[in-house]
C-alpha cells in the first residue's frame, strides 16, 4: 500500500493522453488499484482515475460513501436524463465549476480478476463515473465546464 503522486493540469501532458485497455490482470494490477485507492482517501476525494496518478491504464477507482468500487476497463452501456452539477478534480486543485452530465449511466467493467460486473450510478455516484471514465480519454471536467464557480464558493465560504 502506497501513496501515489497525483499530477496536475498543466504540469504533464499524461493527462492529455487516451489510457490503453488492461490485458493482464495480475499482481501489479492489484498494488495499482490498492495504492489508487489509498491515494484517493488520503487526498479525500471521491474518484481516481489512473492517468492522475501517472499510469496510462483503464483502471478507476470511486468511493461516493458508499464503499469502494474498482473498475478495470469500464464502458458506459447507457446513459439517461441530464443534470448540472459542481464538480471539482483532484488534478485541477482549488478550483470549480458546472457541468451537464447524464443524471443516471450504467457501466460495464471488468474487477480485478478480470471477472464482468455491471455498476449503475445515480447523483453524485453517476458524475463521478462520468468524470472518472473521461480522464481515461484524456478529458478533463474543465473541457466541459459551462460556468467556473471558484470565486461563487469562496464568496460563500466567507
Ligand atoms: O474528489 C472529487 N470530487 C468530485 C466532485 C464532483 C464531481 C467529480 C468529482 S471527482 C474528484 C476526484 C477526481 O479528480 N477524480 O478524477
Ligand atoms: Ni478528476
Amino acid at each position: 500500500m502506497a501513496i501515489r503522486n497525483i499530477i496536475e493540469m498543466g504540469k504533464d501532458d499524461i493527462l492529455r493522453k487516451h489510457s490503453r485497455k488492461v490485458t493482464k490482470f495480475d499482481h501489479r494490477l492489484g498494488v495499482l488499484l490498492d495504492d489508487m485507492a489509498d491515494t484517493m482517501y488520503e487526498a479525500d476525494g471521491v474518484g481516481l482515475a489512473a492517468p492522475q496518478v501517472g499510469v496510462l491504464k483503464r483502471v478507476v477507482v470511486i468511493d461516493v460513501g458508499e464503499g469502494l468500487i474498482e473498475l478495470v476497463n469500464p464502458e458506459i452501456l447507457w446513459s439517461e436524463g441530464e443534470v448540472i452539477s459542481t464538480e471539482g478534480c483532484l488534478s485541477v486543485p482549488g478550483r470549480r465549476g458546472t457541468v451537464q452530465r447524464p443524471e443516471k449511466v450504467r457501466v460495464h467493467a471488468q474487477d480485478r480478476k478480470g471477472n464482468p460486473i455491471e455498476v449503475e450510478g445515480e447523483g453524485l455516484l453517476a458524475v463521478c463515473l462520468c468524470h472518472e471514465l473521461d480522464h481515461l480519454d484524456g478529458v478533463l471536467y474543465v473541457d466541459k465546464m459551462i460556468e467556473d464557480v471558484t470565486d461563487k464558493i469562496e464568496e460563500e465560504n466567507e
